[in-house]
C-alpha cells in the first residue's frame, strides 16, 4: 500500500523512525546522560535544574489519556474501499460513483463493555468503525457486528451503559453482561428484548474480527443529485462468511490469549490475506415509509434480507496494519455526524442522540477542540474555516481575518453553493408538538425478537439457552431472574421454559408468541464457508511419516489453510525418512483452542507423556466440534479418544482424498451434529 494511498502519503509526513538516531530533549538539544539524573554530589539530592529529569518524567505523568467510556478496547487497521458500480441514482456521494476509484479508509473493531486492557473473546457486542478519508470530507459509518440496538432512545444509553459496566461498589465483573444490574436493566427497559436475543447468540462471540457482519443499525439517507431521498440501511458482509466460536472456548481464550482477536487480524493483514467485507445496502423508497409492520425509525428493528434484499455495491479491503497504536487507533475520532453530500440522517432517536454525544466524548479524550487535526483524523481533502485556537492547535492560519462575513479577505473562506458541494441538510417537512414521548409504532418489543429466534437452526437456539442459563446463572437476585424468564416467555415459551428449568426459578406456563416467520439470512448456518486462512494444528512427533505428512501439508496450503506444527518441544522434528519439520510451538504454547482443526499424524512410538498430551488436545477439539485429520499412526490417537466416525473426523483414507475431505470439513467451520463423548 502506499503508492495510491493519499491518506498513507499524507501520515508519512508525521512519520518519524527514532532508530540510529542521536537523542534530543522535546526542543532538541542532545542529551548526554540519560540514566542518571542530576545530583548535588554522587548520594546528594537530585537538584530541580535537570530539565531532562524534569521533561521526560513529566511527559511519562500525561502519557495516558481517558479510554473510551464504551468500545474502549479496541484493533484498528487501515485499507481501501471501491464501488462496484455508480451508486448515482440514489447518492450524489462522491466516493460511491467511480468503479475505478480508491477511497482510503482506517476501520477500528472493539468489544464495548471492556475496559482497554480487558480479554477480546468476551460475549459482546462488537464496533465495526469505518472512517472513509473522501475527497468530499470524512465519511464515519460507526456501526456494530449486530443490526439492532438496545435502546431505542439516546436518553437512555447512559443507563444501559451504567447497567452492562462492572457494579460500581466492587468494581466486578469485568467486560460481562452476566451480573445483576445488567440483566434488572434489561428487564425493566423490554425494548431491549430483540438485541439480546443477539447478543446471547453466537454472533456475540465472533471467531475473528475478519468473520462478522457489519452493520450502520439507524436507518441512514441516500440524497440524488436531484435531491430525492432514499431510506438505507448499511451492510458489511465479510467475505470469509460470518463465523463464531463456542463459549466453552471463548472463555478459556480469555486467560490463555486475551489478545486473540486482534493477534489474529494484525497476524492476517502481515501475511498479506487480507481481510475483505462487501458493503451491502438496503434501500426503502420514502414512499413506501409506512408499508412495514415495524417503524423504519427504530433501532431495535433490522429489516429481514428476504423482503428488502441486500445489494452489495463494493469492497472494503484492509491491507496495512498500523504504525504507532496510540498516535492512530487510540487517537482516531468517530462520529457518525461525519457524513458527506448524499447522506444524511432520518429521525431515529438513537441516531439523533449519538450525534451530540461523539463530539463530546472526544473533546474530554482528546483534550480539546483541535482534534481534528490530528493525523488520523485529518481529512485528505483541504479544510478551511474561521475557526481558530483551543489546546494544541497545529494549523498556523496565516492573516488577520477570522470571521464571517468580511470584506478584508473578500468574504472568504466563502460557503459554496448545493450545486459546486456545499452541504444542504435533506429537506424533510418537520411538524409537531415538543413532546417527550414515544410513538406507538415503537412498542412492539418481541415479534423480531421472535423472528431471530425463529429464524436459528437448532444448534444455534440450543447455544441461546445455554447463553442465558450462563447469563441468568451468575445472577443473584432471585427476584431479577424471574423478571427475565417472564419477559422472553413473550418471545418464545420453549427458551423461556427451558432456561427458567436450568435456573431453578418458576417455569412459565403461559406465553409464547404468533410470529411464525424466519429470516435464513439471519442463521449463522447460511452462511458462506470456505477453508481459507483457517489454522490447523497439525500435532507432529518425531519418527512422522515424512514423505506423507509433506505432501499432505503442501495441498493444505494449496487450498488456502493455515498449518502450524505442534510437537512436544521446539525445534526441528525429525521423521522416519530423515526429513525434517519446524516445530511452531509446544503442547505448553500451543493450545487447541487457539486453532481451528487439528490434524493428528503422530509417530510409531510416542512417549506416555506425548500421548496424554495429544489426547488432550484432541478431546478439547472436539468437545468445540472442531474438525479433526488424522493419518497412519494419528488414527490411534482418534481410537483412543473413541471420536472415530463422528461427523467432522476425517481419518484412513489415501492422502488426496483425506485432503479434500479434511479441507471439506474445515470449510463446514463446525460440525453441531456431534454428540460429546
Ligand atoms: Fe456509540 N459511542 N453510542 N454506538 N459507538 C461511542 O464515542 C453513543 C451506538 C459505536 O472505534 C463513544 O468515541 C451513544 C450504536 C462504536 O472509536 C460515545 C449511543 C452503535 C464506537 C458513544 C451509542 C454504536 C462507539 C465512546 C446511543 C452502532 C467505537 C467513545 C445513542 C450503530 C468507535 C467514542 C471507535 C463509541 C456514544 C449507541 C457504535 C460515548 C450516546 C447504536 C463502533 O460517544
Amino acid at each position: 500500500m502506499g503508492k495510491d494511498n493519499k491518506k498513507d502519503d499524507q501520515l508519512e509526513e508525521f512519520r518519524t523512525d527514532d532508530r540510529g538516531k542521536e537523542m534530543t530533549t522535546n526542543h532538541g538539544v542532545k542529551v548526554s546522560e540519560d540514566e542518571f539524573s542530576l545530583k548535588a554530589g554522587e548520594r546528594g539530592p537530585t537538584l530541580m535544574e535537570d530539565f531532562h529529569f524534569r521533561e521526560k518524567m513529566t511527559h511519562f505523568d500525561h502519557e495516558r489519556i481517558p479510554e473510551r467510556i464504551v468500545h474502549a478496547r479496541g484493533f484498528a487497521a487501515h485499507g481501501d474501499f471501491q464501488v462496484y458500480e455508480s451508486m448515482k441514482e440514489y447518492t450524489k456521494a462522491g466516493f460511491l460513483q467511480d468503479p475505478s476509484k480508491k477511497t482510503p479508509v482506517f476501520v477500528r473493531f472493539s468489544t464495548v463493555a471492556g475496559s482497554k486492557g480487558s480479554a477480546e473473546a468476551v460475549r459482546d457486542a462488537r464496533g465495526f468503525a469505518t472512517k472513509f478519508y473522501t475527497e468530499e470530507g470524512n465519511y464515519d459509518l460507526v456501526g456494530n457486528n449486530i443490526p439492532v440496538f438496545f435502546i431505542q432512545d439516546a436518553l437512555k444509553f447512559p443507563d444501559l451503559v451504567h447497567a452492562v459496566k462492572p457494579e460500581p461498589h466492587n468494581e466486578m465483573p469485568q467486560a460481562a453482561s452476566a451480573h445483576d444490574t445488567f440483566w434488572d436493566f434489561i428487564a425493566n427497559n423490554q425494548e431491549s428484548a430483540h438485541m439480546v436475543m443477539w447478543t446471547m447468540s453466537d454472533r456475540a462471540i465472533p471467531r475473528s474480527f475478519r468473520m462478522m457482519e457489519g452493520f450502520g443499525v439507524h436507518t441512514f439517507r441516500f440524497v440524488n443529485e436531484k435531491g430525492e431521498g432514499h431510506f438505507v440501511k448499511f451492510h458489511w458482509k465479510p467475505v470469509l462468511g460470518t463465523h463464531s466460536l463456542v463459549w466453552d472456548e471463548a472463555q478459556k481464550i480469555n486467560g490463555k490469549d486475551p489478545d486473540f482477536h486482534r493477534g489474529d487480524l494484525y497476524e492476517s493483514i502481515e501475511e498479506g490475506n487480507y481481510p475483505e467485507y462487501e458493503l451491502g445496502v438496503q434501500i426503502v423508497k420514502e414512499g413506501d415509509e409506512f408499508n412495514f409492520d415495524f417503524d423504519l425509525l427504530d433501532p431495535t428493528k433490522l429489516w429481514p434480507e428476504e423482503d428488502i434484499p441486500v445489494k452489495l455495491i463494493g469492497k472494503l479491503t484492509l491491507n496495512r496494519n498500523v504504525d504507532n497504536v496510540f498516535a492512530e487507533t487510540e487517537q482516531a475520532a468517530f462520529h457518525p455526524g461525519n457524513v458527506v453530500p448524499g447522506i444524511d440522517f432520518t429521525n431515529d432517536p438513537l441516531l439523533q442522540g449519538r450525534l451530540f454525544s461523539y463530539t463530546d466524548t472526544q473533546l474530554i479524550r482528546l483534550g480539546g477542540p483541535n482534534f481534528h487535526e490530528l493525523p488520523i483524523n485529518r481529512p485528505v481533502c483541504p479544510f478551511h474555516n474561521n475557526q481558530r485556537d483551543g489546546y494544541s492547535r497545529m494549523t498556523i492560519n496565516k492573516g488577520p481575518v477570522s470571521y464571517h462575513k468580511n470584506s478584508l479577505a473578500k468574504n472568504t473562506p466563502a460557503p459554496v453553493e448545493e450545486e459546486k458541494g456545499g452541504y444542504v441538510h435533506y429537506q424533510e417537512k418537520v411538524d409537531g408538538r415538543k413532546v417527550r414521548a414515544r410513538s406507538d409504532s415503537f412498542k412492539d418489543h418481541f415479534s423480531q425478537a421472535t423472528l431471530f429466534w425463529n429464524s436459528m437452526s437448532n444448534a444455534e437456539k440450543n447455544h441461546i439457552k445455554e447463553a442465558f442459563s450462563f447469563e441468568l446463572g451468575k445472577v443473584e437476585s432471585e427476584s431479577v431472574k424471574q423478571q427475565v424468564i417472564d419477559m422472553y416467555a413473550n418471545v418464545s415459551l420453549e427458551l423461556a421454559q427451558d432456561v427458567a428449568e436450568n435456573i431453578g426459578v418458576r417455569i412459565p406456563e403461559t406465553g409464547g408468541s404468533d410470529v411464525t416467520k424466519s429470516s435464513p439470512a439471519l442463521s449463522q448456518e447460511n452462511t458462506k464457508k470456505k477453508p481459507n486462512t483457517r489454522k490447523v494444528a497439525v500435532l507432529l512427533t518425531e519418527g512422522f511419516d515424512g514423505k506423507e505428512v509433506n505432501s499432505i501439508l503442501k495441498d493444505l496450503e494449496g487450498k488456502g489453510v493455515a498449518p502450524e506444527i505442534i510437537s512436544d518441544k521446539l525445534g526441528k522434528v525429525k521423521g522416519a525418512d530423515g526429513s525434517e519439520l519446524k516445530a511452531d510451538h509446544t503442547y505448553l504454547t500451543g493450545e487447541s483452542i487457539l486453532f481451528d482443526a487439528i490434524y493428528a499424524v503422530g509417530s510409531n512410538n510416542p512417549s506416555e507423556k506425548v500421548q496424554k498430551d495429544a489426547l488432550y488436545f484432541i478431546q478439547e477439539a472436539f468437545s468445540h466440534f472442531k474438525p479433526i485429520g488424522a493419518t497412519h499412526d494419528g488414527e490411534k490417537w482418534i481410537n483412543e479418544a473413541n471420536i472415530a466416525g463422528a461427523p467432522g473426523v476425517v481419518v484412513g483414507k489415501d492422502a488426496k482424498e483425506f485432503v479434500k475431505d479434511f479441507v471439506e470439513a474445515i470449510s463446514e467451520h463446525r460440525h453441531w451434529n456431534r454428540s460429546l463423548v
